[in-house]
């Protein structure tokens, strides 16, 4: 876990804990006892501290939070680094996260390679840097450019922390670091505590740093933590500023939002694993991309591939349509040059790796190829069987269907083997989740070579069994049945919507299909109207598109409550036989998120979903759901199985005769456990 190695007179102490060198006690241990063994070694006269492998390190060991503490704590060995009486260099490479960049705050002296990123991404975990880095940082850097690292949670490049006073010399490369740091810790003589400075700030600056960020933070207990940790660092010494960033970190810690978050970031890397699946399978290179469909998610999904540098060719049935699709991708890229995130060349790099076509034989060179046309299954079994007969042998085909049978896809080919679902969520070259859909047939390496791509265009994949829907969508069906009985028995459009805001949702039901389209499955056939949908798509009322959804919408694309809607569903009432009453925003969380809950359920029962940790990140990464609330699965254990189980029971009439409690859920509510298989 630690090794040491003496350079003459310097000593080189190792941290050696892949694959992060997460600082778990051993390492502590370790730690510590190197550095006080070398106090009293009169041989050595300076101290490096390095990571082994590919970073410096990933901070504390996260699987230690909630267990009994082992001593020495890290805020101990921080400040035994800083006490130390022979200079300490940290050199740095890959990353200093979290309690590692604390660990290289407690060194006297910071050299960093070129391509090394340094950050406090405790936020992110529900928490603060409790070793010492709401106290340490501020006095290096200042107190601005501490708030701005250490309540966003994100990581600066070594040439920005050099700017910053944080890293004091740029090594020549990562291979140099270790021999440049020993040669830097040579030419120093004494120690330069960080703990002896202080930092001076108008406490105004805290308060306006708080308004700056208000929508970012609200409801989050973290992000107010570290503003008045920094703050104590402005106001007391280092000691007893450690004292309030220690008070500050036990209460986090032990919150459920911390919990939440820290499941979520577990539940991303759990998702990554197929069961059965050995890890180091054999996958199929991927090295050109066809796409098929130039449309909004044809064009979407090609950016991602374009962006990780993967060619891609692009085949749509007409000239006009793949001219448009072309020309929205590079708006969209100029867009992002325009907010100085892309270079102009970048974008010219990206847009020359696309071949638009009108070739379908065009695709034959493809390593894997990735159907976007519009949801009906004829078409897609017709696109599938061309494509058996043009894609060369090997070759995955994806569809990116978001319901439909990947089986009944896979049966118009002769290759079933090489068929997969890539469920992309729009804005396709946005949105981080890709649902990977495992047919029946679907070959081992193919589904880990559609969660390995996923991952290389940086995306959040979870696999998916087939059903109607997937894991995402399927559990949309029930919360947006719900919500549209809601209306009709009494509930108003902003009052649903506002029930799931409230919750932390970025958006309600009836706000998010107007966003994606209220039209989307509609027969359009203006005169058959059987449902509130047939009738805003029949007053040509299709969403956010047409300024008018389920709400009215300004040329800013603001919404306000709509008295055409109000008086459709009046008139629906009326046809119906309905008698409005009223609806309690209680009942709107029943029929709308507990019998997602419960669908997630019937999920996991049915096997769609490996694990109950995936669906969360299904809702996390697709759907914007509240990650300090966990996912849908998680946040029903802290709700108890109990109580969601009697409350659907008392619902059950209103949820409809079709409606059936989860066997699972029942069975873990009596057992008092997790919701999981
Ligand atoms: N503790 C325990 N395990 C960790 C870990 C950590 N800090 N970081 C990663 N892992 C595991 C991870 O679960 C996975 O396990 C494997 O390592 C590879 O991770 C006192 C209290 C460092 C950028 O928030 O952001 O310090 O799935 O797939 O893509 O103030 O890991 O293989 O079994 O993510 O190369 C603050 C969290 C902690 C950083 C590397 N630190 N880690 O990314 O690998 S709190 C963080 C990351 C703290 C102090 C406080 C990333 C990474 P498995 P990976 P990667």
């Amino acid at each position: 876990m630690i090794e040491t190695k003496l350079h003459d007179d310097v000593l080189e102490i190792v941290m050696a804990n892949p694959p992060v060198n997460a600082l778990g006690a051993q390492v502590r241990q370790g730690l510590a006892k190197a550095l006080a063994d070398a106090q009293g070694d009169p041989a050595i006269k300076a101290i490096v501290i390095r990571g082994a492998g590919k970073m410096f390190s990933g901070g504390a060991d996260i699987t230690e939070f909630g267990k009994p503490p082992v001593d020495p704590w890290l805020p101990q060995v921080v400040d035994a680094i800083e006490a130390s009486a022979k200079p300490v260099v940290a050199a740095i490479h890959g990353m200093a996260l979290g309690g590692g960049l604390e660990v290289a705050l407690g060194a006297h002296y910071r050299i960093a390679s070129p391509k090394a990123r340094l950050g406090l991404p405790e936020v992110s975990l529900g928490i603060l840097p409790g070793a010492g880095g709401t106290q340490r940082l501020p006095r290096l850097v200042g107190v601005e450019t501490a708030l701005g690292m250490i309540v966003s949670g994100t990581p600066i490049a070594a040439s920005k922390a050099a700017q910053a006073g944080l890293v004091d010399k740029l090594a020549e490369s990562d291979e140099s670091l270790a021999a440049e740091a020993i040669a830097y810790a040579r030419t120093l003589t004494a120690p330069r505590r960080t703990g002896d400075r202080s930092v001076s700030a108008d406490p105004a600056v805290f308060e306006q740093f708080a308004a700056q960020n208000a929508r970012k933070i609200k409801g989050l207990d973290a992000p107010q933590a570290c503003i008045a940790a920094v703050k104590a660092a402005t106001e007391l010494p280092l000691d007893q500023g450690q004292e309030k960033e220690r008070a500050l970190f036990q209460q986090l810690v032990a919150g459920e939002q911390s919990k939440a978050l820290r499941h979520v970031f577990f539940a991303e890397r759990a998702a990554a694993k197929i069961d059965g699946l050995p890890k180091d399978i054999q996958l199929r290179p991927i090295t050109k991309v066809g796409v098929i469909g130039a449309g909004t998610m044809g064009g979407g999904i090609s950016m991602n591939f374009l962006s990780a540098h993967i060619p891609v060719t692009m085949v749509e049935m007409a000239q006009d349509a793949l001219d448009r699709g072309i020309g929205v991708m590079r708006k969209n890229y100029e867009a992002t040059a325009a907010k100085g995130r892309l270079t102009a060349e970048q974008v010219e790099k990206a847009m020359g790796l696309v071949t638009p076509t009108l070739d379908f034989s065009a695709l034959a060179d493809c390593d894997l190829i990735i159907e976007a046309v519009y949801e009906n299954m004829d078409v897609k079994k017709e696109i599938f069987a061309r494509l058996d007969g043009i894609a060369k042998p090997g070759a995955m085909l994806a569809s990116n269907t978001s319901y439909l049978s990947i089986d009944e896809i896979a049966a118009a080919t002769t290759r079933p083997q090489d068929v997969l679902g890539l469920h992309f969520f729009s804005p396709a070259n946005v949105m981080k989740l890709v649902e990977v859909v495992r047919g029946a047939k679907t070959a081992p390496d193919a589904l880990a070579t559609g969660m390995d791509i996923a991952r290389k265009i940086g995306k959040v994949p979870v696999v998916a069994g087939v059903c109607y829907g997937f894991i995402g969508n399927r559990m949309l069906i029930p919360r947006q049945a719900n919500a549209n009985a809601l209306l009709l028995e009494g509930a108003t459009p902003e009052q649903v919507d506002r029930v799931h805001t409230d919750f932390g949702m970025p958006m309600g039901p009836f706000q998010m299909a107007d966003l994606a389209g209220v039209d989307i499955g509609w027969h359009r056939d203006p005169s058959r109207i059987e449902s509130l949908q047939d009738a805003l798509c029949a007053e040509g009322r299709w969403g956010q598109k047409k300024q008018a959804g389920f709400y009215d919408y300004d040329e800013k694309r603001r919404p306000t409550p709509s008295p055409v809607v109000a008086t459709i569903i009046d008139d629906f009432r009326a046809r119906a036989g309905i008698v409005p009453r009223d609806i309690s925003d209680e009942e709107i969380m029943v029929r709308t998120l507990y019998s997602m809950v419960n669908e997630g359920a019937k999920i996991l029962e049915e096997g769609i979903a490996q694990r109950a940790s995936d669906i969360d990140v299904v809702w996390n990464y697709g759907y914007g759901w509240p990650r300090h609330k966990g996912g849908p699965m998680f946040w029903a254990d802290t709700v108890g199985l109990d109580k969601i189980a009697q409350a659907l029971t008392r619902y059950q009439q209103a949820l409809g005769a079709e409606f059936t409690l989860s066997p699972l859920l029942l069975d873990c509510a009596a057992q008092g456990k997790p919701l999981d298989r």
